[in-house]
């Protein structure tokens, strides 16, 4: 398939809103930056190795975040919100533009289902988008579906049932295939409400079974990210409750299966960074889905009610990354809904939130750190990531995001823009009140 070049007429930021914008801030951004760089210098480092870095992480956007929706129990629709795969890339183009760290997107099936994958493909391509890891859904039924997952799917008692299930995941590698991703995300409701509604064992068997099914089918470069929840929608037990389970079937399926962390799918309090060093110490880390909650799978943006939690992953993903001597690639994607907000104004939250999380990580001290923890200097170990982790890096991140076309501050200049004003003229208003399922 030919490469299809970036058409800068189709993107939805005007270059010159965004270089106007970056005027307006550049006096006070420039001394700023001056500031940050003479401050890390003073601990060696210096801070365009730290830009360059930052500058080629990448993190997926999802396609089921850029409407709003988000709660069980209402929609609120926004005008100028996209209706289909190609206004959502559209949307994500924007987020790309404003930040560079957005190249791709996840998409979500059968919520994302279109005629042509190649006509697809083009336009994302020419809009400055990939296509990361596709997400199979057989948490809901469909209009027209021949059998109901209400009672589970990958792992239903009716074999009819879970073939439909397998069927709906191939029909997702083949999808992807001609997108160009690399990777099948599958998460199920299935589980319990009640106790004795199903039996433990006899359920994960038959996932297993199922998803055996699916990993013969996928391609040799490909991952199958197996992502856990530890309730909802079954309340009572889901099958793949927590890491454990998924590291359990990982390995059982093969080298191709790895774990994706969802940061809202864990009960309250735990020490997610520690589940993240387990995974990937045994090279089962595949995948990320950023997001923060306050009480479980809230979805809200990175970084807004946890940002330390958020630093902490991002040091075990640095030290994991260092230990892995090139041999690391888990996917980042986010994964988030809005209620209240405009969702590409949250995305842009997040990529900022989840940037910095990552330059702070990038500036913790490690030898000093190794140093302290051997002495047992509990304050000085602890000290040396609060250092990190207290540091303004605003600035690092603004360069970088300038260096890949972007903006300085990319809420104001998407503002500038009138983006979601002008889309609200022409995109079809959707007036569809029903709740917002993610
Ligand atoms: C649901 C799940 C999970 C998944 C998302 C998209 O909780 O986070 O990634 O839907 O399928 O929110
Ligand atoms: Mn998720
Ligand atoms: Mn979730």
């Amino acid at each position: 398939m030919g490469y299809v070049a970036i058409d800068q007429t189709v993107l939805g930021i005007p270059r010159d809103v965004i270089d106007k914008d970056n005027a307006r801030l550049m006096d006070a951004h420039l001394a700023d930056y001056e500031a940050l760089a003479v401050r890390l210098a003073r601990s060696g480092i210096d801070i365009e190795d730290i830009v360059s870095k930052l500058m080629s992480l990448e993190v997926g956007l999802p396609s089921w975040g850029m409407t709003s929706g988000g709660t069980r129990f209402a929609r609120f629709p926004l005008a100028g919100e996209p209706n289909d795969v190609y206004e959502k890339i559209e949307d994500c183009s924007v987020v790309q533009q404003l930040t560079g760290l957005t190249p791709r997107v996840s998409l979500h099936f059968p919520w994302d289902l279109t005629e042509d994958y190649v006509a697809l493909r083009q336009f994302g391509e020419a809009h400055g988008m990939g296509f990361d890891a596709i997400n199979s859904n057989t948490f809901q039924d469909q209009v027209g579906q021949k059998r109901s997952y209400k009672f589970g799917s990958l792992s239903h008692a009716n074999p009819q049932t879970r073939q439909q299930a397998i069927d709906h995941n191939l029909q997702c590698i083949d999808i992807g295939r001609q997108l160009g991703s690399k990777a099948l995300t599958v998460w199920i409701g299935d589980g319990s409400n009640f106790p004795g509604q199903c039996e433990f064992t006899d359920t994960l068997e038959r996932y297993l079974e199922s998803l055996r099914a699916v990993y013969a089918e996928l391609p040799n470069d490909w991952r199958l990210l197996i992502e856990h929840k530890m309730y909802e929608p079954a309340l009572y037990s889901t099958v793949i409750q927590d890491w454990g389970t998924s590291i359990l079937c990982a390995q059982a399926l093969g080298d191709k299966a790895q774990c994706l962390v969802d940061l809202g799918h864990h009960g309250p309090n735990v020490n997610i960074e520690m589940i993240v060093a387990r995974l990937a110490q045994f090279g089962k880390l595949g995948g990320f889905h950023f997001n923060d909650s306050k009480y479980g799978d809230d979805d809200l943006d990175s970084g807004s009610i946890n940002p330390f939690q958020l630093f902490l992953v991002f040091n075990e993903l640095v030290s994991a990354e260092r230990r892995a001597k090139g041999n690391y690639n888990p996917s980042y994607m986010m994964d988030q809904s809005h209620n209240v907000t405009d969702p590409i104004e949250s995305l842009l939250n997040s990529a900022r939130a989840i940037a910095g999380a990552y330059v702070k990580a990038l500036i913790v001290d490690r030898e000093a750190l190794k140093g302290y923890q051997a002495d047992n200097d509990v304050i000085m170990a602890h000290n040396c990531l609060r250092l990190a982790f207290e540091t303004d890096v605003r600035p690092a991140l603004a360069t970088a995001r300038m260096r890949k076309g972007g903006a300085i501050d990319p809420i104001a200049c998407y503002r500038a823009s009138s983006y979601r004003a002008l889309k609200a003229e022409t995109r079809v208003f959707n007036p569809n009140l029903g709740g917002g399922i993610v």
